[in-house]
């Protein structure tokens, strides 16, 4: 493969961009190399500035769930640009995309748009701490809600007791309130509860993890966690700005029967355009300003444009919920033939999987938490990673992402994923 245009074009950017990226993971940082830059994309392929063409397993990070350049989102995109991109005043088609959102996922009358995951994870955490009370949170190391101060935490020396910045400019007044549990542990989340009686506001946690690649929740861990939170009055907050509209047209919430009181959106809900939302009952959403004490605003907030991507993606896994179990099973054909491939290598790995999510982790333990998923083997991981993409597969630039499928793809790719994988295994 030739990246002569990426890496002109990186060399470019960095004189003007900090890294040369408006996200880091795009600096391809953990896996080495120069990022790829994109020139376009159609359908599962991925077309990078010097001509080459790849299955794309990103997707833009989930949003793409239907491939990328879906023609009734473009189309719905192209004609609400003719009317004006950006009024500040409230449209119909606002009202049009939540109501359509409040009738496909369970448990929420209302729902606040914003301009992205990170804005809605931190939302719905104030607005827990308002309707609450209680200044604490839990969230689980591993689990990523966006680069909100509040979640920029790692285990502080009483580990129960108070998290610490992982990031410079976090400060330490931030950190004590977040408190930071093992995914997957319920006695882990009991003891933090208990050395914090009375002070946690909520539990926020991606109810399938996808920021450690794939893991999901152990039988009965969402459960469980929903009794501890109606046990110590703490509202439960699923992010599911990964999962939404991905693993069911009522996201996890449906998928795993278990109810959330703050859901959070992003990608998928945005058909591509900058979209986040956070949806509750409306005594919880009735909390927030104009109504309400909780502050919240965004000049950007319910953006035409984005609402008639998002409208426009809505619409279509609302009419076509067999694409759900499409990308299920691509998934799942596409895990059979990962796990012989790589078997037939004699590699040490185990792939986790759930609904259109999935990822492989080259360690011969389980991949349950944060620890086991760090204990995988990293730079087979760097070698599989630029070894698939010179076969034409782009997979995420990171052992801790899950591969997003999309309905796009075709048996084909599959196949042409698997044998690449095969190859690339062989001689790792
Ligand atoms: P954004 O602010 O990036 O729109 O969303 C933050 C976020 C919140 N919650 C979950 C579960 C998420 O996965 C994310 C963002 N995901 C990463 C990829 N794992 C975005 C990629 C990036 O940072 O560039």
């Amino acid at each position: 493969m030739n990246y002569q245009r990426s890496s002109a074009l990186f060399h470019e950017a960095q004189k003007v961009i900090p890294g040369g990226v408006n996200s880091p993971v795009r600096a391809f940082k953990a896996v080495g190399g120069t990022p790829i830059f994109a020139e376009k994309a159609v359908g599962a392929y991925l077309y990078d500035v010097d001509g080459n063409k790849l299955i794309d397993y990103i997707n833009s990070w989930g949003p793409m769930i239907l491939g990328h350049a879906y023609k009734p989102v473009v189309n719905a995109v192209i004609e609400k640009a003719k009317k004006g991109t950006s009024f500040g005043m409230p449209t119909e088609i606002e009202t049009e995309i939540a109501a359509l959102a409040v009738s496909m996922v369970p448990n929420i009358e209302k729902i606040r748009f914003v301009n992205s995951g990170t804005e809605a994870c931190m939302s719905a955490v104030r607005l827990a701490r308002g309707y609450t009370g209680k200044d604490k949170i839990i969230k689980f190391a591993g689990c990523y809600h966006g680069h909100s101060d509040s979640f920029l935490i790692q285990a502080g020396s009483g580990a129960i007791t108070f998290g610490a910045p992982n990031s410079p400019g976090v400060t330490e007044g931030t950190a004590k309130d977040t408190l930071l549990a093992t995914y997957n542990d319920l006695k882990n989340v009991e003891a933090v509860i208990a050395a914090n009686k009375n002070e946690i506001a909520c539990i926020i946690l991606e109810p399938v993890a996808g920021n450690m690649g794939c893991i999901p929740p152990a039988n009965g861990f969402l459960a469980g966690l929903r009794k501890l939170c109606d046990d110590n009055n703490m509202l439960l907050i699923f992010d599911e700005v990964m999962t939404g509209f991905r693993l069911a047209p009522g996201g996890a919430q449906e998928l795993f029967g278990v109810k959330a009181d703050i859901v959070t959106f992003g990608k998928v809900i945005g058909g591509g355009l900058p979209v986040g939302a956070f949806a509750a009952n409306s005594e919880i959403m009735d909390y927030l300003a104009p109504l309400g004490p909780v502050y919240q605003a965004g000049t950007l907030s319910g953006n035409p444009l984005a609402m008639a991507a998002g409208l426009a993606m809505l619409k279509e896994l609302n009419e076509n919920s067999g694409v759900f179990e499409s990308i299920n099973k691509k998934t799942a054909y596409l895990h059979k033939g990962l796990q012989e491939a790589l078997t037939s290598a004699k590699l040490k790995f185990t792939i986790n999987r759930l609904g259109s999510m999935i990822s492989i982790h080259f360690s011969e333990k389980p991949v349950t938490d944060f620890n086991s998923a760090a204990e995988a083997n990293n730079d087979t991981f760097k070698k599989f990673f630029h070894g698939m993409l010179n076969e034409g597969i782009y997979i995420a630039p990171s052992a801790f992402e899950t591969w997003f499928i999309c309905d796009a793809l075709s048996y084909e790719d599959l196949d042409t994923t698997i044998a690449a994988c095969k190859k690339v295994a062989e001689n790792l």
